[in-house]
Protein backbone atom coordinates (compact mmCIF):
# COMPACT_ATOMS: atom_id res chain seq x y z
CA UNK A 1 0.00 0.00 0.00
CA UNK A 2 2.51 2.21 0.95
CA UNK A 3 4.54 4.47 -1.64
CA UNK A 4 7.94 4.61 0.65
CA UNK A 5 7.92 6.94 3.44
CA UNK A 6 6.81 10.23 2.45
CA UNK A 7 2.91 9.47 2.97
CA UNK A 8 3.71 8.79 6.65
CA UNK A 9 2.20 11.25 9.07
CA UNK A 10 4.36 13.29 10.91
CA UNK A 11 1.80 15.29 13.02
CA UNK A 12 -1.57 16.27 13.01
CA UNK A 13 -3.86 18.65 15.11
CA UNK A 14 -7.34 19.70 15.15
CA UNK A 15 -8.74 22.96 16.07
CA UNK A 16 -11.87 24.85 16.32
CA UNK A 17 -13.12 26.64 13.23
CA UNK A 18 -16.50 28.28 12.49
CA UNK A 19 -19.07 27.73 10.16
CA UNK A 20 -21.70 29.35 7.43
CA UNK A 21 -24.21 29.47 10.33
CA UNK A 22 -21.58 31.50 12.42
CA UNK A 23 -21.33 28.04 14.63
CA UNK A 24 -17.98 26.39 15.66
CA UNK A 25 -16.64 22.82 14.12
CA UNK A 26 -13.85 20.49 14.41
CA UNK A 27 -11.39 21.20 11.66
CA UNK A 28 -8.00 18.53 11.32
CA UNK A 29 -4.96 19.23 10.09
CA UNK A 30 -2.40 16.38 8.84
CA UNK A 31 1.10 16.64 7.69
CA UNK A 32 3.13 14.19 5.96
CA UNK A 33 6.94 13.41 5.88
CA UNK A 34 6.81 14.79 2.19
CA UNK A 35 5.78 17.89 4.09
CA UNK A 36 2.20 17.51 2.12
CA UNK A 37 -0.48 19.15 4.27
CA UNK A 38 -4.10 17.92 4.32
CA UNK A 39 -7.13 19.79 6.38
CA UNK A 40 -10.72 19.55 6.50
CA UNK A 41 -13.31 20.61 8.44
CA UNK A 42 -16.76 19.02 9.05
CA UNK A 43 -20.30 20.57 7.84
CA UNK A 44 -23.18 20.72 10.31
CA UNK A 45 -26.88 19.22 9.19
CA UNK A 46 -30.08 20.67 11.10
CA UNK A 47 -32.69 18.97 9.82
CA UNK A 48 -30.52 16.00 10.48
CA UNK A 49 -32.06 12.30 10.32
CA UNK A 50 -32.30 10.05 13.99
CA UNK A 51 -30.54 7.22 12.77
CA UNK A 52 -27.37 9.89 11.62
CA UNK A 53 -23.58 9.39 13.40
CA UNK A 54 -23.66 11.68 16.45
CA UNK A 55 -21.97 15.35 15.34
CA UNK A 56 -19.85 15.30 18.67
CA UNK A 57 -19.94 14.07 22.43
CA UNK A 58 -22.51 16.04 24.05
CA UNK A 59 -22.88 18.53 21.15
CA UNK A 60 -19.35 20.05 21.76
CA UNK A 61 -17.28 20.42 18.89
CA UNK A 62 -14.44 21.86 21.68
CA UNK A 63 -14.68 18.44 23.37
CA UNK A 64 -13.76 16.45 19.56
CA UNK A 65 -10.80 19.43 19.47
CA UNK A 66 -9.52 18.02 22.89
CA UNK A 67 -9.99 14.26 22.72
CA UNK A 68 -8.05 14.62 18.82
CA UNK A 69 -5.47 16.55 20.60
CA UNK A 70 -4.92 14.57 23.62
CA UNK A 71 -5.89 10.85 22.42
CA UNK A 72 -5.96 10.65 18.61
CA UNK A 73 -3.01 13.09 17.07
CA UNK A 74 0.12 11.25 18.16
CA UNK A 75 -1.47 7.98 17.72
CA UNK A 76 -1.99 8.63 13.81
CA UNK A 77 1.75 9.97 13.76
CA UNK A 78 3.57 7.18 12.06
CA UNK A 79 0.43 5.79 9.94
CA UNK A 80 0.85 5.95 6.10
CA UNK A 81 -1.77 8.30 4.95
CA UNK A 82 -2.21 6.33 2.18
CA UNK A 83 -3.84 3.70 4.07
CA UNK A 84 -7.33 5.01 4.46
CA UNK A 85 -9.16 1.82 5.22
CA UNK A 86 -6.78 1.29 8.22
CA UNK A 87 -6.55 4.81 9.27
CA UNK A 88 -10.72 4.85 9.36
CA UNK A 89 -10.66 1.23 11.03
CA UNK A 90 -8.55 2.87 13.73
CA UNK A 91 -11.10 5.86 13.57
CA UNK A 92 -13.86 3.23 14.95
CA UNK A 93 -12.00 1.49 17.17
CA UNK A 94 -10.99 4.58 19.03
CA UNK A 95 -14.24 5.94 19.46
CA UNK A 96 -15.51 2.32 20.72
CA UNK A 97 -19.10 3.15 19.65
CA UNK A 98 -21.48 2.09 16.45
CA UNK A 99 -22.33 5.51 16.11
CA UNK A 100 -19.27 7.92 17.06
CA UNK A 101 -20.66 9.25 19.70
CA UNK A 102 -17.56 9.30 21.93
CA UNK A 103 -15.47 11.03 19.83
CA UNK A 104 -18.11 12.63 17.41
CA UNK A 105 -18.71 11.97 13.55
CA UNK A 106 -17.46 15.46 12.59
CA UNK A 107 -14.31 14.92 14.12
CA UNK A 108 -13.66 11.33 12.61
CA UNK A 109 -15.05 13.00 9.34
CA UNK A 110 -12.57 16.31 9.02
CA UNK A 111 -9.54 13.44 10.54
CA UNK A 112 -10.45 11.10 7.38
CA UNK A 113 -10.71 13.66 4.58
CA UNK A 114 -7.34 15.56 5.87
CA UNK A 115 -5.92 12.57 5.56
CA UNK A 116 -6.83 11.72 1.93
CA UNK A 117 -5.71 14.99 1.17
CA UNK A 118 -2.83 14.83 2.67
CA UNK A 119 -1.88 11.15 0.84
CA UNK A 120 -3.03 12.85 -2.09
CA UNK A 121 -0.76 15.61 -2.34
CA UNK A 122 1.89 13.30 -1.24
CA UNK A 123 0.85 11.24 -4.42
CA UNK A 124 1.05 15.08 -6.63
CA UNK A 125 -2.80 13.85 -7.02
CA UNK A 126 -6.05 15.93 -6.82
CA UNK A 127 -8.21 14.36 -4.26
CA UNK A 128 -10.84 12.65 -6.66
CA UNK A 129 -8.03 10.92 -8.30
CA UNK A 130 -6.77 8.72 -5.04
CA UNK A 131 -9.98 8.57 -4.05
CA UNK A 132 -11.11 6.79 -7.12
CA UNK A 133 -8.24 4.72 -7.42
CA UNK A 134 -7.89 3.35 -3.60
CA UNK A 135 -12.00 2.94 -3.23
CA UNK A 136 -11.98 1.51 -7.08
CA UNK A 137 -14.94 3.37 -7.97
CA UNK A 138 -15.79 5.00 -11.88
CA UNK A 139 -15.62 8.76 -11.84
CA UNK A 140 -18.33 10.87 -13.02
CA UNK A 141 -19.26 14.26 -13.50
CA UNK A 142 -22.54 15.29 -11.69
CA UNK A 143 -24.39 18.45 -12.33
CA UNK A 144 -25.73 20.81 -9.67
CA UNK A 145 -28.57 20.23 -7.60
CA UNK A 146 -30.03 23.97 -6.58
CA UNK A 147 -32.23 24.53 -3.82
CA UNK A 148 -34.05 27.72 -5.12
CA UNK A 149 -36.87 28.02 -2.33
CA UNK A 150 -36.51 27.01 0.88
CA UNK A 151 -38.95 26.31 3.98
CA UNK A 152 -38.86 23.71 6.67
CA UNK A 153 -35.88 23.58 9.23
CA UNK A 154 -33.81 25.80 7.17
CA UNK A 155 -36.30 28.71 7.17
CA UNK A 156 -37.88 31.33 9.27
CA UNK A 157 -41.26 32.38 9.02
CA UNK A 158 -43.87 31.95 7.28
CA UNK A 159 -42.10 29.72 4.24
CA UNK A 160 -43.21 26.70 3.06
CA UNK A 161 -43.75 23.62 4.83
CA UNK A 162 -41.59 21.41 1.89
CA UNK A 163 -38.00 22.19 2.99
CA UNK A 164 -36.50 22.75 -0.68
CA UNK A 165 -37.31 23.41 -3.98
CA UNK A 166 -34.98 22.35 -6.31
CA UNK A 167 -34.02 22.82 -9.74
CA UNK A 168 -31.47 20.73 -12.10
CA UNK A 169 -30.28 19.89 -15.43
CA UNK A 170 -30.78 16.85 -17.40
CA UNK A 171 -27.38 15.03 -17.34
CA UNK A 172 -27.05 16.07 -21.82
CA UNK A 173 -26.49 19.48 -20.20
CA UNK A 174 -22.75 20.58 -19.62
CA UNK A 175 -21.41 21.15 -16.56
CA UNK A 176 -21.12 25.15 -16.88
CA UNK A 177 -24.41 26.03 -18.51
CA UNK A 178 -26.02 23.93 -16.07
CA UNK A 179 -24.53 25.69 -13.18
CA UNK A 180 -25.70 28.79 -14.78
CA UNK A 181 -28.78 27.88 -15.90
CA UNK A 182 -29.52 27.05 -11.96
CA UNK A 183 -28.41 30.48 -11.28
CA UNK A 184 -30.47 32.27 -13.55
CA UNK A 185 -33.34 30.26 -12.48
CA UNK A 186 -32.71 31.99 -8.71
CA UNK A 187 -32.58 35.13 -10.06
CA UNK A 188 -35.63 34.72 -11.86
CA UNK A 189 -37.12 33.76 -8.85
CA UNK A 190 -36.05 36.89 -6.56
CA UNK A 191 -37.76 38.92 -9.08
CA UNK A 192 -40.85 37.28 -9.17
CA UNK A 193 -41.11 37.02 -5.60
CA UNK A 194 -40.56 40.99 -5.51
CA UNK A 195 -43.80 41.45 -7.67
CA UNK A 196 -45.92 39.46 -6.24
CA UNK A 197 -45.06 40.67 -2.37
CA UNK A 198 -43.61 44.29 -3.15
CA UNK A 199 -44.14 45.70 0.49
CA UNK A 200 -42.92 42.31 2.13
CA UNK A 201 -38.68 41.62 2.47
CA UNK A 202 -37.59 38.97 0.06
CA UNK A 203 -34.54 37.19 2.04
CA UNK A 204 -32.08 33.85 1.60
CA UNK A 205 -32.16 30.86 3.70
CA UNK A 206 -29.29 28.94 5.12
CA UNK A 207 -28.50 27.48 1.68
CA UNK A 208 -29.06 30.71 -0.24
CA UNK A 209 -32.74 29.86 -1.69
CA UNK A 210 -35.02 32.45 -1.46
CA UNK A 211 -37.61 32.43 1.39
CA UNK A 212 -41.12 33.60 1.12
CA UNK A 213 -44.40 33.39 2.53
CA UNK A 214 -45.84 30.95 -0.36
CA UNK A 215 -47.83 27.40 0.07
CA UNK A 216 -45.80 24.56 -1.32
CA UNK A 217 -48.03 24.54 -4.39
CA UNK A 218 -47.37 27.62 -5.11
CA UNK A 219 -44.02 27.39 -4.75
CA UNK A 220 -43.99 24.99 -7.42
CA UNK A 221 -46.22 26.65 -9.95
CA UNK A 222 -44.19 29.69 -10.08
CA UNK A 223 -40.61 27.76 -10.63
CA UNK A 224 -42.26 25.71 -13.28
CA UNK A 225 -42.60 28.85 -15.14
CA UNK A 226 -39.67 30.04 -14.40
CA UNK A 227 -37.81 26.66 -15.51
CA UNK A 228 -39.50 26.64 -18.75
CA UNK A 229 -38.66 29.80 -19.56
CA UNK A 230 -34.91 29.51 -18.58
CA UNK A 231 -35.04 25.99 -20.33
CA UNK A 232 -36.29 27.98 -24.01
CA UNK A 233 -33.66 30.40 -23.68
CA UNK A 234 -30.94 28.53 -22.33
CA UNK A 235 -31.64 25.48 -24.22
CA UNK A 236 -30.75 23.70 -21.21
CA UNK A 237 -33.52 20.99 -19.98
CA UNK A 238 -34.52 21.84 -16.91
CA UNK A 239 -36.48 19.72 -14.04
CA UNK A 240 -37.65 20.49 -10.31
CA UNK A 241 -36.47 18.82 -7.34
CA UNK A 242 -38.33 18.41 -4.03
CA UNK A 243 -36.45 17.52 -0.34
CA UNK A 244 -39.98 17.09 1.10
CA UNK A 245 -37.91 16.10 4.65
CA UNK A 246 -40.87 14.63 5.58
CA UNK A 247 -39.51 13.52 9.28
CA UNK A 248 -39.56 17.22 10.26
CA UNK A 249 -43.06 17.24 9.78
CA UNK A 250 -44.25 13.91 11.25
CA UNK A 251 -46.19 14.06 13.99
CA UNK A 252 -45.56 10.12 15.79
CA UNK A 253 -47.63 10.36 18.51
CA UNK A 254 -50.85 11.16 15.88
CA UNK A 255 -48.72 8.66 12.63
CA UNK A 256 -49.97 12.44 10.89
CA UNK A 257 -47.84 14.91 8.38
CA UNK A 258 -48.38 18.18 10.04
CA UNK A 259 -47.97 20.99 7.10
CA UNK A 260 -48.24 23.69 10.24
CA UNK A 261 -47.44 26.75 8.15
CA UNK A 262 -50.12 26.02 5.64
CA UNK A 263 -52.34 24.44 8.48
CA UNK A 264 -52.90 21.14 7.19
CA UNK A 265 -52.06 17.31 8.05
CA UNK A 266 -51.78 14.65 6.39
CA UNK A 267 -52.14 10.53 7.10
CA UNK A 268 -49.53 8.22 5.64
CA UNK A 269 -51.69 7.26 2.78
CA UNK A 270 -52.47 11.17 1.85
CA UNK A 271 -49.23 12.18 2.15
CA UNK A 272 -48.34 9.61 -0.61
CA UNK A 273 -51.21 10.44 -2.56
CA UNK A 274 -50.34 14.41 -2.24
CA UNK A 275 -46.86 13.85 -3.77
CA UNK A 276 -48.44 11.53 -6.24
CA UNK A 277 -50.72 14.55 -7.06
CA UNK A 278 -47.78 17.27 -7.30
CA UNK A 279 -45.11 14.93 -9.66
CA UNK A 280 -47.92 14.23 -12.15
CA UNK A 281 -48.81 18.08 -11.69
CA UNK A 282 -45.23 19.46 -11.85
CA UNK A 283 -42.22 18.88 -13.71
CA UNK A 284 -40.82 16.94 -11.02
CA UNK A 285 -38.01 14.87 -11.57
CA UNK A 286 -36.43 14.25 -8.05
CA UNK A 287 -38.17 13.92 -4.72
CA UNK A 288 -35.95 13.27 -1.50
CA UNK A 289 -37.91 11.97 1.76
CA UNK A 290 -41.10 12.41 0.90
CA UNK A 291 -41.91 9.98 3.68
CA UNK A 292 -40.77 9.86 7.28
CA UNK A 293 -37.37 8.08 8.03
CA UNK A 294 -38.51 4.92 9.21
CA UNK A 295 -41.12 4.15 6.74
CA UNK A 296 -39.39 1.59 4.38
CA UNK A 297 -42.89 -0.06 3.21
CA UNK A 298 -43.88 3.28 1.84
CA UNK A 299 -40.36 3.90 0.82
CA UNK A 300 -41.01 0.82 -1.68
CA UNK A 301 -45.16 1.96 -2.42
CA UNK A 302 -44.12 5.45 -3.56
CA UNK A 303 -41.12 4.57 -4.96
CA UNK A 304 -43.28 2.07 -7.53
CA UNK A 305 -46.07 4.57 -8.26
CA UNK A 306 -43.10 7.04 -9.35
CA UNK A 307 -41.70 4.78 -11.74
CA UNK A 308 -43.95 5.70 -14.69
CA UNK A 309 -43.09 9.36 -14.04
CA UNK A 310 -39.50 8.70 -14.33
CA UNK A 311 -39.22 10.53 -11.18
CA UNK A 312 -36.29 9.33 -8.65
CA UNK A 313 -37.57 9.09 -4.87
CA UNK A 314 -34.19 9.92 -2.88
CA UNK A 315 -33.42 8.58 0.65
CA UNK A 316 -31.67 11.22 3.02
CA UNK A 317 -32.79 10.52 6.59
CA UNK A 318 -33.99 7.18 5.65
CA UNK A 319 -30.51 6.24 4.22
CA UNK A 320 -28.34 8.66 6.27
CA UNK A 321 -25.35 7.12 4.15
CA UNK A 322 -25.46 3.90 6.17
CA UNK A 323 -24.45 0.46 4.51
CA UNK A 324 -26.94 -1.52 7.10
CA UNK A 325 -29.84 0.92 6.31
CA UNK A 326 -29.05 1.11 2.76
CA UNK A 327 -28.74 -2.60 2.29
CA UNK A 328 -32.11 -3.19 4.13
CA UNK A 329 -33.75 -0.50 2.06
CA UNK A 330 -32.47 -2.79 -1.01
CA UNK A 331 -34.11 -6.00 -0.02
CA UNK A 332 -37.49 -3.58 0.54
CA UNK A 333 -37.20 -1.94 -2.73
CA UNK A 334 -37.16 1.17 -0.62
CA UNK A 335 -36.08 4.47 -2.60
CA UNK A 336 -33.92 4.85 -6.20
CA UNK A 337 -31.73 6.87 -5.04
CA UNK A 338 -29.16 7.56 -2.22
CA UNK A 339 -27.99 10.99 -0.79
CA UNK A 340 -24.68 10.60 0.77
CA UNK A 341 -23.68 12.93 3.42
CA UNK A 342 -20.02 11.60 4.31
CA UNK A 343 -20.79 13.32 7.92
CA UNK A 344 -23.47 11.33 8.54
CA UNK A 345 -21.55 8.34 8.59
CA UNK A 346 -18.08 9.60 9.55
CA UNK A 347 -15.60 8.06 7.55
CA UNK A 348 -14.61 8.36 3.78
CA UNK A 349 -14.52 4.33 4.01
CA UNK A 350 -18.04 4.05 5.12
CA UNK A 351 -19.13 6.48 2.50
CA UNK A 352 -17.36 4.75 -0.32
CA UNK A 353 -18.73 1.90 0.96
CA UNK A 354 -22.36 2.96 1.13
CA UNK A 355 -21.70 4.39 -2.67
CA UNK A 356 -20.24 1.15 -4.02
CA UNK A 357 -23.57 -0.96 -2.74
CA UNK A 358 -25.65 1.81 -4.19
CA UNK A 359 -24.01 1.14 -7.51
CA UNK A 360 -23.71 -2.49 -7.25
CA UNK A 361 -27.72 -2.35 -7.14
CA UNK A 362 -28.34 0.60 -9.21
CA UNK A 363 -29.34 3.01 -7.29
CA UNK A 364 -28.39 6.46 -8.86
CA UNK A 365 -25.66 8.21 -6.08
CA UNK A 366 -26.21 12.35 -5.34
CA UNK A 367 -23.44 13.88 -3.14
CA UNK A 368 -24.32 16.34 -0.94
CA UNK A 369 -23.46 19.12 1.76
CA UNK A 370 -25.33 20.05 4.98
CA UNK A 371 -27.10 23.01 5.54
CA UNK A 372 -24.69 24.46 7.42
CA UNK A 373 -21.23 24.09 5.69
CA UNK A 374 -17.77 25.41 5.54
CA UNK A 375 -15.57 26.77 2.53
CA UNK A 376 -14.08 23.27 1.71
CA UNK A 377 -14.84 22.18 -1.02
CA UNK A 378 -13.40 17.87 -0.51
CA UNK A 379 -17.59 16.97 -1.64
CA UNK A 380 -17.09 18.29 -5.40
CA UNK A 381 -14.28 15.53 -5.08
CA UNK A 382 -16.54 12.99 -3.25
CA UNK A 383 -19.14 13.36 -5.37
CA UNK A 384 -16.87 12.80 -8.75
CA UNK A 385 -15.14 9.68 -6.83
CA UNK A 386 -18.60 8.19 -5.75
CA UNK A 387 -19.50 8.40 -9.85
CA UNK A 388 -22.73 10.89 -8.84
CA UNK A 389 -25.23 11.70 -11.03
CA UNK A 390 -25.66 14.97 -8.81
CA UNK A 391 -24.65 17.32 -6.42
CA UNK A 392 -26.90 19.23 -3.77
CA UNK A 393 -24.86 22.33 -2.96
CA UNK A 394 -27.31 24.35 -1.72
CA UNK A 395 -27.09 27.62 -4.54
CA UNK A 396 -25.82 30.72 -3.46
CA UNK A 397 -23.18 32.15 -0.78
CA UNK A 398 -19.83 31.66 -1.13
CA UNK A 399 -19.64 28.17 1.03
CA UNK A 400 -22.18 26.93 -1.77
CA UNK A 401 -20.43 28.02 -5.06
CA UNK A 402 -17.16 26.88 -3.66
CA UNK A 403 -18.13 23.49 -4.33
CA UNK A 404 -19.32 24.27 -7.91
CA UNK A 405 -16.33 26.41 -9.28
CA UNK A 406 -14.03 23.28 -7.57
CA UNK A 407 -16.14 21.06 -10.09
CA UNK A 408 -15.06 22.92 -12.70
CA UNK A 409 -11.78 22.80 -12.11
CA UNK A 410 -12.22 19.06 -11.83
CA UNK A 411 -13.67 19.21 -15.44
CA UNK A 412 -11.08 20.88 -16.72
CA UNK A 413 -8.60 18.81 -15.05
CA UNK A 414 -10.44 15.31 -16.68
CA UNK A 415 -10.79 17.60 -19.63
CA UNK A 416 -14.79 16.86 -20.43
CA UNK A 417 -15.75 20.48 -19.96
CA UNK A 418 -17.75 21.52 -22.86
C1 LIG B 1 -31.04 17.95 3.76
C2 LIG B 1 -29.92 18.84 4.23
C3 LIG B 1 -29.17 19.60 3.18
P1 LIG B 1 -29.43 19.43 6.71
O1 LIG B 1 -32.02 17.75 4.47
O2 LIG B 1 -30.93 17.34 2.70
O3 LIG B 1 -29.96 20.43 2.38
O4 LIG B 1 -30.25 19.60 5.33
O5 LIG B 1 -27.98 19.56 6.37
O6 LIG B 1 -29.96 20.53 7.58
O7 LIG B 1 -29.75 18.06 7.22
MG1 LIG C 1 -32.72 16.04 2.94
Amino acid sequence: MSSGSSSVIERARARIVYDSRGSPTIEVEVRTASGAVGTAAAPAGKSRGRHEAVPYPDGDPYRSAQIFNQEIALKLVGRDALDQRGVDAFLREVDGTPNFSRIGGNLALATSVAIAWAAARSASLPLFAHLSKIFNMRTALPLPLGNVIGGGAHTLGQAPDIQEFLVFAFPEASLRKAVEANFLVHRRVSSALTELFPKAAIGRNDEGAWAAPLPSEQALSLLTDIIESVANETGVPLAVGLDVAASSLWDSSRQQYVYKREGVRRDPGEQIDFIIDLVSTYPIKYVEDPLHEDDFAGFREITDKLRKFDCLVCGDDLFVTNPERLEHGIKEGAASAILVKPNQVGTLSDTFRVAQLAHTHGYVRIASHRSGETEYAYLSHVAVAIGARLIKTGIMGSERVAKLNELIRIAEHLGIER
